[in-house]
């Protein structure tokens, strides 16, 4: 039986927004291992991360906020991240803000440097979350654990990464709020991004596949992460961050359905659920039957399925 380890990342320290603490109780009271047993995976729910001591940090950009315990929960979840990808074959991480990525990455990529495959990410959210210390207007560190994950310089006072992403190894997909630093950015280091016009014009098919092929031609592990915001809000208000024109209830369940055909995904974050947000937890049950597409579950067999 294919194994599944389930954590808990209770963090809100990278948004302005509270409500993110009470993420993994929301996906864990709409049933999500159950679901995901149902599938056939033996599932662990192993509880929740818990963050190291903070650090007395300070940064000379004054917008920066909880710095100290952005660290102490980058470094406890990069540990828990790697024992997991050790563990099992697929472990999935319950947010928690988005600055949950900034652990859960470095800590499957340095297993996947152990197994000697590069690590490659599929990142779902609105926004590309590329600030570092010194770009972010906000100081919402949310915003940040892309650039810091692939290694960009920025991070004082952070752990260096456990293992690093090469930029050329992320694809980004829904994209459609981006700062002005974050464009150059995006532009300098040579990720994929396909934005919403796109998928407007395109489709998420031929995007997805395309980056499909060049995971499984480099025998990469491959990290999907993704934040509510990708999400329509009319399907999915539950997140601090709304913006208008995200991804429709098909086109987010047909990405979970092609990528479990794909075989490739060995880890998943589903981060940003704010249930404080949500309206009768349609989007903590959205986001758990995304996550049943993504494991298996399907309308019909292949066999009987007409084209
Ligand atoms: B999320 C933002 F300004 N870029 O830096 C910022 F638009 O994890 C948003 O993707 C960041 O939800 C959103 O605060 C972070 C803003
Ligand atoms: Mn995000
Ligand atoms: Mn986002
Ligand atoms: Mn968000």
């Amino acid at each position: 039986m294919r194994t599944c380890q389930i954590l808990g990342i209770p963090t809100q320290s990278g948004t302005s927004e509270r409500g993110c603490i009470m993420g993994p109780t929301a996906f864990r009271i709409a049933g999500l291992p159950e679901v995901l047993q149902n599938l056939g995976w033996e599932v662990t729910d192993v509880g929740d991360a818990v963050p190291t001591q903070p650090p007395a940090v300070s940064h000379p950009n004054p917008a920066v906020r909880n710095l100290d315990a952005i660290i102490a929960w980058t470094e406890s979840v990069t540990r828990r991240a790697y024992e997991m990808a050790s563990a099992c074959d697929l472990p999935i991480f319950l947010g928690g803000d988005h600055s949950m990525s900034a652990g859960t990455i470095p800590g499957v990529a340095c297993r996947a440097q152990e197994l000697g495959q590069p690590q490659f990410v599929l990142w779902l959210d609105a926004h590309t979350d590329l600030h570092t210390l010194h770009t972010t207007t906000s100081g919402n560190l949310h915003g940040t654990p892309v650039a810091y994950f692939t290694g960009q310089p920025g991070f004082e006072g952070f752990p260096v990464p456990a293992a690093t992403v090469d930029p050329h190894n992320v694809c980004m997909m829904g994209i459609r709020s981006v700062d002005q630093a974050e464009k150059r950015h995006v532009a300098a280091i040579g990720m994929t991004v396909f934005d919403m016009r796109t998928i407007d014009e395109q489709g998420i098919v031929a995007p997805l596949n395309s980056f499909l092929d060049r995971v499984r031609h480099a025998n990469g592990r491959l990290h999907v992460s993704l934040d509510v915001d990708f999400l329509d809000p009319d399907i999915a208000p539950a997140v601090g961050t709304t913006v208008a024109g995200g991804a429709t209830f098909r086109e987010a369940h047909l990405i979970m359905e092609i990528l479990h055909d794909s075989g490739l995904v060995t880890s998943l974050d589903l981060a940003e659920l704010n249930p404080f947000l949500d309206v009768r937890a349609k989007t903590a049950r959205l986001m758990t039957d995304l996550a049943a597409s993504l494991l298996g579950r399907r309308v019909l067999e292949h066999k009987t399925r007409t084209y």
